[in-house]
């Protein structure tokens, strides 16, 4: 008798690291009010457990982004490509700005390495695939998948922080350049206004021939803008809450 609730207690229970990850998703998810945590993590689950963790399509999130459909901020929508922290930075401090990390799925699984195995219900956070160990990884085609969704919603005049302090602030295969620049679409999108953030070194500028091949990659009736702004700057806006957004750069 005691092997059978073992084995019934051990067939229902997930492992401490499914725990483990299963809290912090709702922990975050539950800070956005009004939305169903647990309909949210089912539709998410779906997607890679019991999967192999190369193997997962981004399509495979389609359902997750049906049950926390995005809502477009029209005008005040901000990409990013190597930036991450200044924008960041910059973002929490001010509300001019909303990126998918200030979404829910954005922030939900922001900083997380998550994936399931075939054969199993458990969640896994280490072990996992590299992002560049295969093109079908469960944490890679998630962000490919919400990027592509945020994309699609965006409106009006959107704004991208792009790192002037590298050789290349535009790369094709980033997430950026591969989904989200292709993904704006013209009959919402009126302009792509790129903040090229530089330092010191001055390593970059506006024209630098990789922002010509972001230009190319725009749907036809989109402008294109792009200013260099030193980090500074926006570290100064940030923490000066009196300065109107628009006079940041
Ligand atoms: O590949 P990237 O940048 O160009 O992707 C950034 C681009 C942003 O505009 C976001 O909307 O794509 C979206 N995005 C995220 O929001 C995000 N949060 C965390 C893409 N990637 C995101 N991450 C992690 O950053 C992700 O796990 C991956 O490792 C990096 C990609 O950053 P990048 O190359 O600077």
């Amino acid at each position: 008798l005691l092997l059978i609730i073992v084995a019934v207690v051990l067939g229902v229970t997930l492992s401490k690291e499914t725990n483990q990850f299963q809290s912090v998703f709702f922990s975050r998810c539950e800070k956005f009010k009004g939305h169903d945590c647990q309909k949210i993590w089912e539709a998410f689950q779906q997607a890679y457990v019991n999967q192999d963790p190369c193997d997962v399509p981004m399509e495979a999130y389609d359902p997750l982004i049906t049950a926390a459909p995005f809502k477009p901020t029209c005008n005040r929508m901000m990409f990013w490509s190597k930036t991450k922290d200044v924008v960041h930075e910059f973002t929490e401090k001010r509300d001019c700005f909303v990126t998918l990390e200030d979404t829910l799925l954005g922030s939900v699984l922001d900083g997380l390495t998550w994936c399931g195995k075939e054969g199993s219900s458990e969640t896994f956070t280490s072990d996992c695939p590299g992002w560049t160990d295969c093109e079908n990884n469960t944490v890679r085609s998630f962000w490919n998948r919400v990027s592509a969704a945020y994309a699609d919603i965006a409106c009006g005049d959107v704004t991208a922080m792009l790192n002037g302090s590298i050789a290349v602030p535009f790369s094709p295969t980033s997430i950026f350049g591969s989904i989200e620049v292709k993904g704006l679409n013209a009959t919402r999108v009126k302009s792509l206004n790129v903040v090229l953030v530089t330092d010191e070194k001055n390593v970059t500028n506006c024209t630098n021939a990789s922002l010509k091949d972001l230009q190319k990659e725009l749907a036809e009736g989109i402008k294109y803008n792009c200013k260099e702004v030193p980090e500074t700057q926006i570290q100064e806006c940030g923490s000066n809450p009196q300065k109107p957004c628009g006079s940041c750069w």
